[in-house]
């Protein structure tokens, strides 16, 4: 397989070793929230002023056992409202980050308590739900591991956080938020790809490892495709949740809040590279790379399953069905009448709006959610994609299954990708009282009005 190095811009250098992520289970964590100045292009270029939580891009990694107390403290260094949304877990509703719908915004220089269980092990991330497409694209996203009392035997257990970033050529961060190419499109996308901040990730392993990958994609609107070589890899657990048998892949296709767990053995000889790698319109980009050294080990079987957290059986023969339509953006446009803030406007009007979407002929949230279940209810939301772009759909709260075109069900997930033209139907069981959302993850299309909510009462 060829594969480049990245450069950035012009020529890429050399660099140092990644930043071990530091495990934490503090009992009370104190997560700051401001500016920081941080190296993320190559050390030719300036550092970067990123928002960034305690200094750190990714921010601070976490760490719990599965059934661990959380408590952590969100402080506000930055100088506008913020939250912190925990992307994937399911928890308490005032605990879930939303500005005006689960709590206030936190004010600059004011604080807010999470404390929630960790109910379910797997990969999970954390960034905040207000002003979400500036701040997370100016750095504010950091991952939230929950282990498993047996894990998997593995030889190491890598967070690879890929980010996609717009960059100017002194390397900082584009104020480009509210392009109105970006909200209408496929969303702000970079110029600049890092993995754990760096431009070139560099692991070690030896031959015959087995390396479990916590992938996560932290980007608000990249897609990210993913080609292995020198691993044997198979996909453990997607956004968070075990799937029932471990399934082989070469290629893993990653959507932004997505999350895919690898178990990966290392084929790469000794002196060789195993590499993760970006594939892109003009070739494969590096994006980690794993140097191979030592003595080999024996090949291994197929890996067997993670550890299931438990979830609720799914009622499909009961359930009530919601359809949810996506229409706008570019080439398509927003049907006639489409309702933004409880008025009928025409396209020219919402774009001046700044909305480009709706859900169901609305842009933007509706005073009514978009389905109001009872606790214990199966809910079924088929998905209709009637734009031109990929959206990435994700409900807070709970995870859900696909129902499959053959009447059985995917896997757990808590996001999405829905393709153009695609319909995807998705069904959960409504056993988490309260509020929660459900939008889509390109966050320039949550902002220009692809949002909605569910109600479990
Ligand atoms: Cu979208």
């Amino acid at each position: 397989m060829p594969v480049s190095r990245r450069a950035f811009l012009a020529g890429a250098a050399s660099l140092p070793l990644a930043a071990r992520a530091v495990s934490a289970s503090d009992p009370a964590l104190t997560l700051t929230a401001a500016p920081a100045r941080l190296q993320i292009a190559p050390p030719d270029y300036p550092a970067t002023d990123v928002w960034a939580y305690d200094a750190q891009v990714p921010g601070r990694m976490l760490r719990y056992r599965q059934g661990d107390e959380v408590q952590l403290r969100l402080a506000n260094g930055l100088d506008q409202p913020t939250t912190i949304h925990w992307h994937g877990l399911r928890l308490p509703n005032a605990m879930d980050g939303v500005p005006g719908m689960t709590q206030p915004a936190v004010a600059p220089g004011d604080s807010f308590d999470y404390r929630f269980t960790a109910r379910d092990a797997g990969t999970f991330w954390y960034h905040p739900h207000a002003n979400s497409t500036e701040q997370i694209s100016r750095g504010l996203a950091g991952v939230l591991v929950v282990d498993d009392a047996k894990g998997p035997d593995v030889d190491a257990d890598e967070v690879i956080v890929l980010d996609d970033w717009r960059m100017t050529q002194e390397a900082q961060i584009h104020a480009s938020f509210d392009d109105w190419h970006d909200l209408s499109h496929a969303g702000r996308l970079g110029n600049y790809i890092t993995a754990n901040g760096l431009p070139d990730l560099r692991l070690t392993a030896a031959p015959g490892d087995r390396l479990r990958l916590r992938l996560v994609n932290t980007a608000t609107a990249r897609i990210f495709r993913l080609r292995l070589s020198g691993l044997r890899a198979w996909i453990a657990a997607l956004d968070g949740m075990p799937l029932a048998q471990p399934q082989e892949a070469d290629e893993v296709m990653i959507a932004p809040a997505q999350r895919v767990d690898l178990l990966a053995d290392v084929t790469a000889k000794a002196g060789e590279e195993a590499v993760i790698g970006s594939v892109e319109r003009d070739g494969t980009y590096a994006t980690a790379v794993i140097a191979v050294s030592g003595a080999g080990g024996a090949t291994r079987p197929a890996p067997a399953p993670l550890a299931p957290n438990h979830m609720s059986d799914l009622s499909l023969d009961t359930a009530r069905a919601v359809a949810l339509k996506m229409e706008g953006g570019a080439m398509r446009g927003l049907p006639d009448g489409a309702v933004w803030e409880g008025t009928r406007m025409d396209m020219r009007e919402l774009a001046e709006m700044g909305q480009f979407w709706a859900f169901n002929g609305v842009a933007g949230m509706t005073d009514d959610p978009l389905v109001d279940a009872a606790l214990g209810e199966t809910v079924r939301i088929p998905i209709t994609n009637a734009t031109a772009f990929p959206h990435a759909m994700h409900l807070h709260g709970t995870h859900f299954r696909e129902v499959l075109a053959d009447g059985t069900l995917g896997p757990w997930r808590d996001t999405l990708l829905v393709m153009p033209d695609q319909t995807r139907e998705i069904a959960f069981a409504a056993e988490n009282p309260g509020d929660w959302m459900f939008h889509c993850h390109m966050l320039s299309h949550q902002k220009s009005g692809m949002m909605n909510w569910i109600r479990v009462t």
